[in-house]
């Protein structure tokens, strides 16, 4: 055997790679499907694969991950960064979220945790199989006369679905306190009847990272109409144009992080 010998392997490439790409990264907007998402490795973490979703050098303001935490993985020990605020969502499996010198919670699917700046804490696999979780980091902008948030470890069972639009066939979690100036961003679950969609084109200020749950439809990003379903991710930065038309049989449901209650710095 050469030293250029390639080993034996059974994968195949699958046909139409490059051209069913559906992957799209503009200015202010991003559609990527999870299959070009590589693989990294973070050293807060072992058996860990964090797949980066977003990140500053896109154009975002934050930081938006899915971490595949294999058994025995996760947080080998506590981690805690100055300034920065983090958000957990599980997607499948089990993992353990720990406050140190506070609560400790065992976090199955639909299991969320908001962790202050500068908290000390451990995310770890727990239960069998992987365990999949939406990881979010955003620097805290802190609001003169407001106190910093306290930790919320929860599950969207428990966090009521409301709708403030009066729209038929619309729902609303709101995972964080809605409206409460100590907090700069929003996690919210969005659900969609099939067919209905926002009441005009938005285009906003703030910015999105967009993770499909559930369903499917056709998502509007600048002029460009891309069809969306469960694991594909958007980045919308500011006034970036978007609408979303549900398509599918079923209801469709995304979750969305969403800068909010801070004035604009000049
Ligand atoms: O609240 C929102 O900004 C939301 N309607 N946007 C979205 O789902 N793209
Ligand atoms: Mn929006």
């Amino acid at each position: 055997m050469s030293h250029r010998s390639f080993p034996a392997a059974t994968g195949r490439v699958p046909p139409g790679a490059i051209g069913h790409n559906r992957g799209v990264v503009e200015r202010n907007y991003a559609f990527m499907p999870p299959e070009g998402v590589l693989v990294s490795r973070l050293p807060q973490y072992q058996n860990t694969i964090a797949r980066i979703l977003t990140a500053p050098v896109m154009g975002a303001a934050f930081a938006q991950y899915v971490l595949e935490i294999a058994e025995g993985g996760g947080m080998p020990k506590a981690f805690a960064e100055q300034d920065i605020q983090h958000f957990y969502y599980v997607l499948a499996g089990e993992v353990t979220l720990s406050v140190e010198g506070g609560e400790s919670r065992s976090l199955g699917v639909g299991g969320f945790a908001y962790l202050p700046p500068g908290t000390s804490f451990t995310l770890r696999h727990a239960g069998e199989g992987r365990a999949d979780v939406l990881a979010l980091r955003k620097r805290y902008e802190p609001a003169p006369g407001f106190s910093m948030p306290e930790p919320i470890l929860s599950h969207c069972d428990a966090v009521p679905m409301t709708n403030h639009t009066g729209m038929e066939g619309r729902g609303f979690q709101f995972l964080l306190p809605y409206g409460d100036m100590r907090f700069d961003f929003e996690m919210n679950l969005m659900w969609f009847k099939p067919g209905v969609c926002f009441p005009a084109v938005e285009t906003h200020v703030m910015e999105h990272g967009l993770y499909m749950l559930e369903g499917q439809g056709l998502y509007l990003l600048g002029r460009d109409w891309h069809e969306i379903w469960a694991r594909d991710f958007i980045w919308m930065g500011g006034y970036c144009p978007q609408q979303f038309y549900p398509t599918g049989q079923g209801d469709a449901c995304y979750l969305l992080y969403k800068n909010v209650n801070r004035d604009i710095p000049l």
